[in-house]
């Protein structure tokens, strides 16, 4: 059984929602009691492209899959939730990025792990954060010392965390 870490983001189509709905298929691949959503938190778009205000969120639990697995399964949730092959760092109503499978270092073309920008974005550490406090990333980061407040000034929060 893996520890793993869903990072969701979604700027289109109603982004609560798009949330929201992505969790409940999450829960679907998660050992039971293992799900875990952090708050929901509103940034700016990071990149280029002209967009709205994204929504993001991190999910963490227990799988059974492999991480190929996993990426199917999360690839199908995107698809099923209207995501089209759309611009690089463009829009879109759902997108979900595997952050971590336990401390496994994956380099691959279809999967890389850890995610490769995940220690330069405030709108995956601070919610990855909420859920784990405690985390050590593969390199052996604390991730705790990658948090600080001016990379929780990037964010607003969305919506608290509720519960699951
Ligand atoms: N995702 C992108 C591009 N830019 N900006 C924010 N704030 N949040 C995102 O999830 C995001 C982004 C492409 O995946
Ligand atoms: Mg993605
Ligand atoms: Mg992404």
């Amino acid at each position: 059984m893996a520890q793993v870490y869903v990072a969701l983001g979604a700027n289109l189509a109603d982004p609560i929602s798009q949330l929201n709905n992505a969790c409940e298929a999450l829960l679907s691949l998660a050992a039971p009691q293992s799900f875990s959503v952090s708050s929901y938190y509103r940034s700016a778009p990071m990149g280029d492209v002209e967009q709205p205000d994204y929504v993001n969120a991190v999910a963490g639990f227990n799988t059974e899959l492999t991480p190929i697995e996993l990426l199917d399964a999360l690839q199908n949730i995107e698809n099923q939730q209207g995501r089209l092959r759309e611009l690089r760092w463009g829009p879109r109503t759902l997108d979900l990025d595997l952050l971590l499978y336990d401390s496994q270092c994956i380099d691959t073309p279809r999967l890389t792990v850890p995610h490769y920008g995940m220690r330069e974005r405030s709108f995956v550490l601070v919610p990855l954060f909420d859920i784990a406090p405690t985390l050590t990333l593969p390199d052996n980061t604390k991730l705790a010392s990658l948090i600080s407040d001016s990379l929780r000034a990037e964010l607003v929060l969305a919506q608290d965390f509720t519960g699951e």
